[in-house]
């Protein structure tokens, strides 16, 4: 990208992770700021976000301290939207082939309404485990994937592996920790329904995204374990 562009996030966050690595991805260079939304500076509000939510990109302007934005660069928010703007045209990172951009924008919309909003609900002890909503979620997306396939859509890595990976990663967690704010043990079972035979295709997805170099730059799984330790905390008996 030739203008300055820079990431206000919160490293340990999914949303913040899909642009961090859509930016790798893309080789575009970028400064990362990091924000604290426990307490979050009287200037995010006032210059970056009026809703104070991160991820937020501010690009062009003067290239300024990322404490002093300046009020000339663009302010861009909400994560797909960001995505869709870092897969400039010669990112690499979305298909020339407009049935495939179709194909990767369906998986994105997919991505947030099949994987973000039920497994959240279930981390956060808002959903049960029982009413199916994660694997039937993950199901859906399962039914995305062409036999033979790498990536999610097409030949090439693509903001719609962007888009799901950080969440596969906290999928990953939960399976093998037990840790959110469900009943005990329904992150265990979840692990266990997703080794099963149903879901090989999913699963080997998972195996691939996870181990991609781009994701391993920017992940660090025992971080998110203990920031998941920290704000989960009501573990229903
Ligand atoms: N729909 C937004 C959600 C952004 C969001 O909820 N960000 C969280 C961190 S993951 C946040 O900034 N929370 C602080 C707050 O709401 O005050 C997106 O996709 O970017």
């Amino acid at each position: 990208m030739p203008e300055q562009l820079t990431l206000y996030l919160l490293k340990l966050s999914p949303l913040s992770q899909k642009i961090e690595l859509a930016l790798v991805e893309a080789n575009a260079p970028y400064k990362a700021y990091q924000v604290d939304i426990f307490n979050k500076p009287e200037w995010f509000a006032s210059k970056v976000n009026p809703i104070g939510r991160v991820p937020v990109v501010t690009y062009g302007g003067p290239d300024v301290d990322p404490e002093d934005p300046s009020p000339l660069s663009a302010k861009i928010s909400e994560s797909n939207i960001i995505l869709e703007f870092v897969a400039y045209p010669d990112s690499g990172l979305l298909p020339k082939d407009p049935v495939l951009r179709a194909n990767v924008h369906f998986f994105i919309n997919a991505t947030t309404k099949h994987i973000e909003d039920p497994f959240y609900a279930f981390l956060r002890g808002l959903e049960s485990y029982e009413n199916g909503s994660v694997l039937k979620g993950i199901e859906f997306i399962q039914g995305l994937f062409k036999e033979g396939r790498y990536f999610a859509v097409g030949d090439h890595y693509t903001i719609a592996d962007a888009c799901i990976t950080p969440h596969l990663a906290r999928l990953k967690i939960v399976t093998e920790t037990d840790i959110g704010d469900f009943p005990v043990g329904a992150g265990y079972m979840l692990g266990e329904e997703l080794k099963g035979p149903k879901f090989s295709t999913f699963m080997k997805y998972v195996k691939r995204m996870l181990e991609h170099r781009s994701f391993k730059q920017i992940h660090d799984e025992e971080s998110v374990i203990a920031f998941f330790k920290k704000i989960f905390i009501k573990r229903v008996q």
